[in-house]
């Protein structure tokens, strides 16, 4: 019975249809200081350089923008099914999964990889062992809410989205990562704490209990990979 709904499952959303891309921050237009790609399929290899702003097979789209975003303050990030979607197709219900944001301080956003060290997690939106973060973010229309940490340093950086569906995750490799990386320029930060580091690729490994992961056999819990929410 759970094997035939998980085939049916996967079955209803093995087409592209089911797929998302963070498109836009701060209500900016799609791609206006956002590396889109130009398909909106999932990153599957978590040792691929494309695990950190997307990449191969998913080319991206380089922009000269840099956002202004105050330290302390909210920033929204908004997710669709494509470039062209409306705020009623963000992705589809199966593909359930947390929703995270991470950050990395840079000299030049526009030109930076985001390949490599220096990234910290500002943001997760996992399991409450009802709901999932992708259960929130298709409720709140495609908008993801977090807070530019107060007390990081001025400058550039990279802020990226990321969110990991999970309705093929019960063997290694069927986790699908999706994510894009916005170029950010953070005033007003006090510069009073310096978070903890991981790498991308790096800090994530198939194996992870939140990476290899079975949907379907009623867990209550979940376990977010990466390192913990660098907090204030
Ligand atoms: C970032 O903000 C600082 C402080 O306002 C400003 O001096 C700098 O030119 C800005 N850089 C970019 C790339 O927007
Ligand atoms: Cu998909």
């Amino acid at each position: 019975m759970k094997i035939s709904t998980s085939l049916a499952v996967a079955a209803a959303v093995s087409s592209a249809s089911a797929h998302t891309i963070f498109v836009s921050l701060n209500g900016g237009a799609v791609g206006d200081g956002v590396r889109v790609p130009s398909y909106d399929g999932p990153i599957q290899d978590v040792t691929s350089n494309s695990i950190a702003c997307n990449g191969s097979p998913n080319p991206t789209t380089p922009t000269s923008k840099v956002i202004t975003v105050q330290a302390g303050s909210t920033a929204k990030l908004t997710w669709r099914h494509t470039l062209t979607s409306g705020a009623s197709d963000i992705i589809d219900a199966s593909h359930k999964g947390p929703v995270m944001a991470y950050m990395k301080k840079v000299s030049d956003a526009t030109k930076d990889s985001g390949v490599g060290g220096g990234w910290f997690k500002i943001a997760q939106d996992s399991f409450d062992g009802t709901k999932w973060g992708v259960d929130r973010l298709i409720s709140n229309a495609g908008v993801q809410t977090i807070t530019i940490p107060q007390c990081i340093a001025p400058g550039q950086y990279l802020l990226r989205g990321e969110l990991i569906a999970l309705h093929a995750a019960s063997s290694a490799g069927g986790a699908q990562f999706y994510m894009e990386c916005a170029q950010i320029n953070v005033t007003g930060g006090s510069a009073s704490k310096t978070p903890a580091t991981v790498s991308l690729p790096g800090a994530y490994k198939s194996s992870d209990p939140g990476i290899t992961y079975n949907l379907y056999n009623g867990q209550k819990t979940y376990t977010a990979p990466g390192p913990s929410v660098f907090t204030c």
